[in-house]
């Protein structure tokens, strides 16, 4: 929405597609029970415009999806982007004309329109995957997809569902259907190392005083890693005696958002040792608050530290373990042998449900990609020369696609995704003000500078304890055919040298491309 914004800016006309029927992206497909922030809402919205964020107020800490996207119906009204978008449109094809230096894209409809650029704004987190078990579409009762669940709510009240998987979407959903539900079935694969969000209201008085400091909450987040407003205590683990360092966690676990992850010691997601110390911190309050010892034993990670992962962030998610009407069932005592008309076949018993959740996420950040049939110079398939991984320069372009830009693509620094996304944005818009000031109508990458960016991206990714743990973020999701090697898909250094890498090819007029 704001690269439409910034690119009508610009005297371009645009063209936008999108899949769903409204606006609002994650906000529109993921409206499953519990769905919210877990960056901080203050630090989430858009921040190129004062006068929305004067207008916005957020009402809780850790924004609620549906206020979510009620904000973001308010920025499509208010700049009035509708017109320019073309709904219920699934892109199914994009082909580059050497000849004429278009893009044709084709959607599902059969459909065309053609263009001098084409950006990709498909998020990282929006190709959902349904899990790869026999009988999948067997079951007679609905089963859903967090990512595609219905407009209007689901009543789990009386019901006997089953959910399986347990990433961040199942775990922010699971204390919420076990509130409604006659009965939860857990179906849990592996475990993830999941820590309180602590949310809580924001009073008017409140939202008056984050609004004096929009400047600074911004420029915090511009100085951070990771574009949030948390950042690693600057000591060591080992520099801290145990008891003070037990003091420090119980801070942060009591404390609201990612602290615990991101505000920790500096050495947690790169030394194994301090990694260790801080995983035991964290496996010893799971164990406080799941009152049966065999399941708290089952909720903690065995196979990976704390942090290595995405961290989950919870609300009485460890909690919902202690109902009478909830079960969690260990896969790897028991795994599924397929999907009955019924419920779940396990190896031991038949397990009877009304309603099913396959909350087992997304073929992450270039599943989107892959899903379009994206074809450069020569008919060569952007899949194909990323079936390894991927090769982009700045996460801005990949290599040999002119015209084709990427927000939010791989290789570029993420975190909180909409600061990133905006970067993006103004990345973008100022390399197409370069090219129309010097009327240049192709653009796209130098081969040497892209092979440069990929090893930096690689070599970033080599200290770091989460490049040797499978995930979405390493690119591995065994639903899929072929992900299960491990790849490195984003800019994990620190975020502030890439933005300062950004902002130095700018100011050196754009060097590192080919133009035309
Ligand atoms: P995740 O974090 O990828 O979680 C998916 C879950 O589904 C995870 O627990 C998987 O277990 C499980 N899964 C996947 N396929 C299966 C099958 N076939 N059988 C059993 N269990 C399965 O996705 P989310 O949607 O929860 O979260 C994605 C991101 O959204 C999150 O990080 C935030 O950034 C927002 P596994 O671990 O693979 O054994």
């Amino acid at each position: 929405m704001y690269l439409l914004h910034r690119l009508r800016a610009l005297g371009m006309t645009v063209q936008a597609f999108e899949a769903g029927t409204d606006i609002g992206g994650t906000w529109y497909w993921n409206r499953y029970p519990g769905a919210r922030f877990d960056s901080e809402s203050w630090s989430y919205g858009y921040s190129f415009s004062q006068e929305l964020l004067q207008e916005w107020d957020w009402k809780e800490h850790f924004s609620p999806q549906p206020d979510t996207l009620e904000y973001l119906n308010l920025v499509a009204d208010k700049f009035d982007l509708r017109r320019d978008i073309q709904f219920s449109s699934t892109v199914t094809a994009a082909h580059w004309d050497d000849d004429t230096d278009t893009w044709t894209v084709t959607l599902e409809s059969g459909e065309q329109a053609r263009s001098r650029f084409l950006f990709t704004a498909v998020g990282i987190l929006s190709a959902h995957t349904l899990p790869a078990i026999p009988d999948r579409d067997s079951f007679r009762g609905p089963a859903y997809h967090p990512a595609r669940w219905p407009k209007t709510p689901v009543d789990f009240n009386g019901k006997r569902v089953g959910v399986i998987g347990t990433g961040a979407t199942a775990i922010q959903a699971i204390p919420e259907i076990a509130k409604q539900a006659e009965h939860l079935t857990v179906f849990q694969r592996r475990p993830n190392w999941a820590a309180p969000l602590h949310n809580s209201k924001i009073s008017k008085e409140e939202m008056a005083e984050i609004k004096t400091r929009y400047d600074e909450i911004y420029a915090r987040c511009r100085e951070s890693p990771s574009w949030f407003i948390h950042r690693a205590d600057p000591r060591k683990t080992s520099d801290v005696p145990p008891e003070e360092r037990e003091a420090f966690w119980e801070k942060l676990y009591a404390e609201p958002g990612f602290g615990i992850w991101m505000g920790n010691f500096r050495d947690i997601l790169v030394d194994e040792k301090a990694n260790a110390a801080v995983t035991e911190f964290i496996a010893k309050k799971i164990r406080q608050r799941v009152k049966d010892p065999k399941v708290a034993d089952k909720l903690i990670p065995k196979d990976h530290g704390f942090g290595t992962r995405r961290v989950p962030l919870e609300s009485g998610y460890f909690e919902a373990y202690n109902r009478d009407n909830v079960l969690l069932i260990d896969l790897n005592e028991t795994p599924i042998d397929r999907i009955t008309p019924a419920g779940v076949k396990t190896s031991d018993r038949e397990h009877e449900f009304d309603i099913l959740v396959y909350a087992t996420g997304f073929d992450g950040v270039t599943g989107a990609f892959d899903r379009i049939d994206i074809r450069g110079p020569g008919g060569v398939r952007l899949k194909d020369v990323w079936a390894d991984g991927p090769r982009t320069y700045l996460g801005w372009q990949p290599e040999g696609f002119p015209n084709l830009l990427m927000v939010l693509g791989p290789h570029t620094a993420r975190g909180n995704i909409p600061r990133a996304a905006e970067h993006g944005v103004e990345c973008l818009t100022g390399l197409l003000e370069f090219m129309r000031a010097r009327g240049y109508a192709r653009v796209e990458t130098r081969p040497e500078e892209v092979a440069a960016w990929t090893e930096t991206v690689v070599k970033a990714a080599a200290p770091l304890l989460s490049s040797k743990v499978d995930s979405w973020q390493t690119g591995v999701n065994r639903n899929v055919e072929g992900r299960t090697v491990r790849r490195v898909l984003g800019y994990n250094g620190n975020g502030a040298y890439y933005r300062r890498k950004c902002d130095e090819v700018a100011a050196g007029g754009f060097q590192e491309f080919l133009f035309r």
